[in-house]
This record gives structure tokens, sequence and C-alpha cells, in this order.
């Protein structure tokens, strides 16, 4: 027979000791005499009150999202716009006034929907983390998409086939061409792979690295090339696989690299022998690039941050100080600087094309890799655009098309050309408006946008030559295109730098002209640069009948310009989120840090 239960429940006020040594019991006694309501009436008042705790906690508790993008909005792009105000305000007077309109229109956030769980690492000095989750992406979901893997496949499969384990594929004769004897290709595709939902594919790359890729040759590599196809390839394979072992690599790559920066001034050398580990000048010139030396930041501080070895980072941020400190010409850098003064070569060129580029690109990227923090990094990036604005930006005879121009010699003297390279500027400019930055950089990017759009729509091919020559003089002839392109200049090397631009301006935008543009020119790609064993550079973009076909495929033909197409046509814009991760200058994604 049970006991009868009471209808009520007693508590009984005891002294601490006695009732510590009896808690347990009792409680389990009275437990067992509630009758079924009383035990319901407990069990709801127990799980309200869970839920009450967890609603009211304060901060993580809440959904992420909502947290963040509200910080996001109300405080931190707020103080950062206050400050580049005042930058700005400083340089007023540099300020050219340009007139015409804005046809970008940022930013129409869409809903941030992750496809992948996205792992902050963000310690340094720490010992590293190893737990990095993998991310799952789940392939093409589109045709565009597809029509992009299909591609990717068709490069992929003639690389393996002919050059697998070489640097890079030769798919006119079958063969291979070897620069850095370091796998290029494969390194450089590993993560376009993995964001493809290629796994087999990545595996089989993923296995070569692991067993294959060494770095004790007795060989020069150029140290730039090397960090951000190799490093920034193996980081972002780790990053983004959770595979320890590419983080070992890079690891093990980074030390060997370190001579390099063992200069008098801190400037690296532009050459590096990994398995003599001794770095040296470039054998034709004294001197190091100055794109060279200021992209090598984001990945280097990415490795110390994940290995928690902070002299990889010491060693890129006193070069980016260094730079600072040096007189620029309104913020413009000429190409060349010596690594043992540590000065510019005053009177080198002055580009945001070949050897300036990324110089720019870098500024603003390392800001917004650590958190925003850094505010040299942003003003420098700031006033590289009143430099560009006041002595680089001019506009063709005719059709007034806007271009950079460069500078060359100390006179400073206008050539007015333009690299295919600088058509990255777009992008830039409108991933630092979205982080604050001001918005009327946005009339130069849609204006360098079109400028760039129209080199490869005058071309019968529909690609873009590798440099451009325009007209800034003669407005008679109302019938001439304002372009020209030199024989010697006519080459197509399968570059990204275009669709890499289309790319954050749809993302930001949402405007589907960015993905139809970039739609047709993949299809030139298609048409002029597809052959039996993958793509090739052509030579000459100027005659349908008589392309030329190079027979090389570029590594960033796989870790760039494909990606950038299949992340151009992803429809949900947030396959990557540009929130969490900044993309090196090859197109490897690296987290971004709180500072
Ligand atoms: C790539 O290696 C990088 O984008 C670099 O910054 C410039 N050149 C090539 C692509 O054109």
């Amino acid at each position: 027979m049970f006991p009868q239960r009471p209808d009520y429940v007693s508590v009984n006020i005891n002294d601490g000791t006695s009732f510590a040594k009896s808690t347990s019991r009792s409680i389990w006694r009275q437990w067992n005499q509630l009758s079924r309501f009383q035990r319901n009436i407990l069990y709801f008042t127990v799980i309200a009150g869970i839920i009450l705790l967890i609603y009211f906690l304060p901060g993580k508790t809440q959904l992420t999202t909502v947290v963040d993008e509200s910080d996001y909005d109300s405080t931190k792009v707020a103080q950062e716009h206050q400050k580049v105000r005042k930058v700005q305000e400083k340089h007023e007077a540099n300020h050219g006034d340009r007139g015409g309109g804005i046809n970008v229109e940022v930013i129409e956030e869409p809903e941030f929907q992750p496809e992948a769980n996205q792992v902050d690492n963000n310690q340094i000095g720490e010992p590293p983390q190893h737990q990095l989750q993998a991310l799952k992406f789940n392939g093409p979901k589109n045709d565009r998409q597809k029509a992009v893997v299909q591609a990717l496949m068709h490069s992929w499969n003639g690389y393996k086939k002919f050059a697998w384990g070489h640097d890079s594929v030769k798919p006119v004769s079958k063969s291979y061409h070897e620069w850095f004897g370091l796998g290029l290709t494969i390194v450089d595709s590993l993560d376009t792979l993995y964001m493809m939902g290629l796994y087999e594919e990545f595996k089989e790359g993923q296995d070569w690295v692991k067993k294959n890729l060494v770095f004790d040759r007795n060989r020069d590599v150029n140290l730039f090339e090397l960090t951000i196809r190799v490093l920034g390839g193996l980081l972002s394979a780790y990053h983004l696989s959770g595979d320890k072992m590419f983080l070992e690599k890079a690891v093990e790559l980074g030390d060997r690299t370190m001579p390099a920066f063992a200069s008098p001034s801190g400037v690296p050398y532009s050459d590096v022998n990994l398995g003599m580990r001794i770095a040296h000048a470039p054998r034709w010139n004294p001197d190091s690039s100055a794109a060279e030396i200021a992209s090598l930041q984001l990945e280097y501080r990415d490795l110390s941050r994940s290995s928690g070895q902070p002299r990889f980072e010491q060693a890129v941020a006193k070069v980016s100080e260094h730079l600072h400190q040096l007189e620029k010409f309104d913020g413009l850098v000429p190409i060349f600087i010596n690594a043992n003064t540590g000065l510019f070569q005053e009177h080198s060129a002055i580009t945001l094309g070949a050897r300036g580029d990324s110089y720019y690109e870098y500024l603003l990227k390392q800001w917004i890799q650590t958190g925003r923090t850094i505010d040299y990094l942003r003003d420098d990036y700031l006033l590289g655009l009143v430099g560009t604005e006041k002595h680089l930006v001019k506009r063709t005879a005719v059709n007034k098309h806007l271009f950079l121009a460069e500078l060359i010699g100390a006179s400073r003297e206008v050539k007015p050309k333009m690299d295919h390279l600088t058509c990255f500027l777009s992008g830039t400019i409108v991933l630092g408006v979205h982080f604050g930055l001001p918005k009327e950089h946005l009339q130069l990017a849609d204006e360098l946008i079109n400028t760039c759009w129209q080199t490869y729509a005058i071309q019968p091919t529909g690609l873009a030559p590798e440099i451009t020559y325009f007209n800034i003089h003669n407005s008679n002839d109302k019938n001439q295109n304002d372009m020209t392109v030199k024989t010697n200049d006519a080459h197509n090397l399968l570059r990204p730098e275009f669709i890499e631009s289309l790319y954050y301006m749809w993302y930001f935008t949402g405007n589907k002209t960015y993905q139809d543009l970039g739609w047709r020119i993949f299809q030139s790609f298609e048409k002029y640069s597809k052959v039996e064993h993958g793509y090739t550079s052509i030579g000459n973009v100027k005659n349908i009948y008589n392309t030329r076909p190079r027979d090389m495929t570029e590594s960033f033909w796989f870790s760039e310009t494909l990606k950038y197409f299949y992340l151009l046509f992803d429809d949900t814009r947030r396959l990557i989120d540009l929130e969490k991760w900044v993309f090196n200058t090859e197109g490897h994604p690296l987290p971004i840090y709180e500072s």
C-alpha cells in the first residue's frame, strides 16, 4: 500500500547544518508526496523561470545577428564616420569636383542567412585555438553558378591530367609551367573548390598538400606572390575546412620567409630562398615594389593570430608603420622602395596599376581585418583616394570616360594609360563605403566600373586587354572611341579584377546589372579562352580570328576569377559574409578580428 499523500506542501525551516545533512533525502521524500497537479505546477514554474532568465540575460544570449547589427549601426560606424570626416576636412582643399550623378546605390542590406557556420578565432598571443569547425557549402544554386563550376572542373581536370603537382597547366601543349615549384594551382584552388562544394576535388588537393608540399628547395621565390597565393591559400583552406595541417604548413612557410624582413630598414627584400633561408633584392633591380611590401600584412597577421606566434604580425606591422611615416605625394606612393634605405625611389612611377595597386587595397583591408581599430591605415587609404582624385582621375576627350592615369618621373608627367589591374579599385571603394567611409567615393567607383566595362565591351572578343591607352587631347573626331590598345598590350591573362569589383558591387547593391555584365564576360571566356583541356590566356583580344592562345592558365584563374564569378552569381549574396571575412588580394578569405 502507498502512503496517503497530503494535499499540501510543507516547508521545514531548519538550522543550516541539519538542513544540509537531510536536504537531499527530505526533498526527495517531499517530491514523492506531491500530487501530480502540484508537480505540474512546479514544472511549469521552473520552466517559466528558465525562459525568463534567458530572455533578460544581457548581451550574447540574444540572437547574435540582431545584436551585431544594432551595435554596428548605432555606434561604431557613426564614430568612424566622424573620424573620417576629420581626415576629409583636413584635406578638403584637395578634393576635385567631378560633377555627374552617382549611379551606385549602396547599401540595401539583405537579411543575412548564413550558409555556413562561421567561427571567430580572434586571439593573439594566446595558445592557438584549433577547434575550428569545418564550414559547409552546398554547391551551385542556379544555372550561371553551375556553368562556373563546370568551367572550374574543366580547368581542374586539365591541370590534373597534365600538370598535377606543378605550378600551372599549359592547356594547349598539354604540359606544365614551373615557377616556384610549390604546386601553386593546387594551393590557390583549395578554397574555391571548398566554396563550390567540390569536396572530392578539395580532398585531392588536401592530400597533395599534406604529402607533397615541401619548402626546402634551394630556389628563389617572390615573397609577395608566395604570400598572397601560398600563405593566403593555406590559411584560407585552414579557416574553411578546420584542418590544422594547413596551419602547420603555413607556419613552416612563414618561418622560412622571415629572413626577408631582416633588412636594415625592416622593409622586406623581394626575393627569398626558402631552402637556404636567405633573402635579397631582385636580380634586375635593387628595389622592392611598394604594392608587394604593403600586401603581406593580411596574411602574416592572420598567421600570427591563428598560430599564437606574434612575430609574423610584428614583422609586417613594422613595414606598414614605416610606410605610414614616409612622405608621399598627396597620399600616393612611388612604386619602388629600397629595402636597405627604407626610402621610396622618388622618381619611380605612381599608379594604381602594376606595383602600386594593392598598397591602397591593403590599407583598407587591414583596417577592416583589425575591426576598424587602427586609424592610420584608414587615414592613409583615404589620403590615397584624395591623391587619386586630385592627380590620377582623368577623362577622355570625346566621351568623357573617367580613367586613372599614371604619373611618370620626377616631373610627374601624366601618362594616359590604365592597366586592367586598376579595375580592382571600384570593389575596394564600395567595401570601404559599406564600412562607413564617405559615400562620395561611390561616384569614382561607379564611373570606373563603367570605363572598365568599356574596355571589355569595345573589343570584338568581349575581353579586356592588359593595358588600355586613352585619348585625352583630341576631341575633334567625335566618332573615335577614345580608347586604344597597342599590339603588345592586347593580351588577356584571365585576370580577375573587374569581376572582383562586379562582385562587391552586386554584394552591396543587389543591382542585377552587375551580374549580367559578369555573365557576358563569362561567355566571352567560354568562347575565346576555352580550349580542349582548360582555359588559356590569349595574346590578342582585338581579333576574333586571331586570338593567339598563349598556352597558360595562371593560378589566379582558379583562386580569383572563377571564385568571384561564382560569388557574383550567388543570388543570396551572402555565401561569404563580408562582416566576418576579408579577401586577400588573391581572393582568399581570412577572418575579421575584433582588433
Ligand atoms: C593576382 O595575383 C592578385 O590579384 C594581385 O594582386 C594582382 N595580380 C593577380 C591577378 O591579376
